[in-house]
């Protein structure tokens, strides 16, 4: 990697690193205290330096305001059970104080054209350097497993297809977009039966963890 790259990823990293245990140690909280996590797993990344220069491309972002202007270099995903942990999730990020939200998209109660739903949430995070504090952006995106299954496939297909999907595809993609919105209503109308299972599963195995 050019050099120039690795000095102005480096703090996306740290970021991305730092926030992936921070996150993690939420859930591990409601674990330990052996009830439901509104968290099931999170995941980071930062973007390849390739997705950098064809989304600035296409958003016609001049290279010297990626900083400003991409709020999505440093990404972090929270996947949750059900559609109401997402709310859950978003209000214990509003009461944190090591980083400020600077915006927040619902992409759940207005889901974009394409049929994707999830929940952004762009937040300036102070990350140390050796030459002092630099502030940068991140994306939370918060969405549930069944909404995860469709971004990820939906994705890997955008891909190969650049975006321009054939009709049959498209139509596909809509029904499964409308597949994984059902899904997760009908789980969350089942929500407490579930837990219930979860909790009486999660009891068997510390039983048997400590035999
Ligand atoms: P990556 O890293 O490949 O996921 P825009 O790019 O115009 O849609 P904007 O303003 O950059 O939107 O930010 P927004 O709305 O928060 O969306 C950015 C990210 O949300 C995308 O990143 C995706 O991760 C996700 N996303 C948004 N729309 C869709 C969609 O229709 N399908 C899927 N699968 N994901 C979506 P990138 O830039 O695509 O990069």
């Amino acid at each position: 990697m050019e050099k120039h790259w690795e000095f102005f990823l480096a703090p996306y990293k740290q970021a991305v690193e730092e926030l992936k245990v921070k996150l993690k140690g939420m859930r591990a909280q409601f674990e330990m205290q052996g009830v439901h996590s509104p968290i099931e797993f999170v995941t980071g990344r930062v973007k390849p330096i390739a997705s950098i220069l064809d989304k600035a491309q296409k958003k016609n972002i001049p290279l010297d305001q990626l900083e400003q202007q991409m709020q999505d270099i440093a990404g972090l995903r929270m996947m949750c059970q059900f559609v109401d942990d997402i709310k859950t999730v978003v209000h214990l990020l509003r009461q944190r104080n090591d980083f400020t939200i600077v915006e927040e998209r619902d992409y759940i109660t207005q889901k974009k054209e394409s049929g994707y739903r999830s929940y952004h949430v762009v937040i300036r995070y102070p990350v140390q350097m050796i030459y002092g504090e630099k502030n940068i952006l991140v994306e939370i995106q918060i969405r549930t497993l069944a909404m995860n299954f469709w971004a990820t496939i939906e994705h890997s297909l955008n891909y190969k297809y650049s975006g321009k999907f054939p009709e049959d595809i498209k139509q596909r993609l809509q029904r499964a977009a409308e597949a994984a919105y059902l899904l997760d209503e009908e789980m969350s109308k089942i929500r407490f039966e579930i837990q219930e299972a979860q909790a009486v599963f999660s009891r068997k195995q510390e039983v048997k963890d400590n035999e």
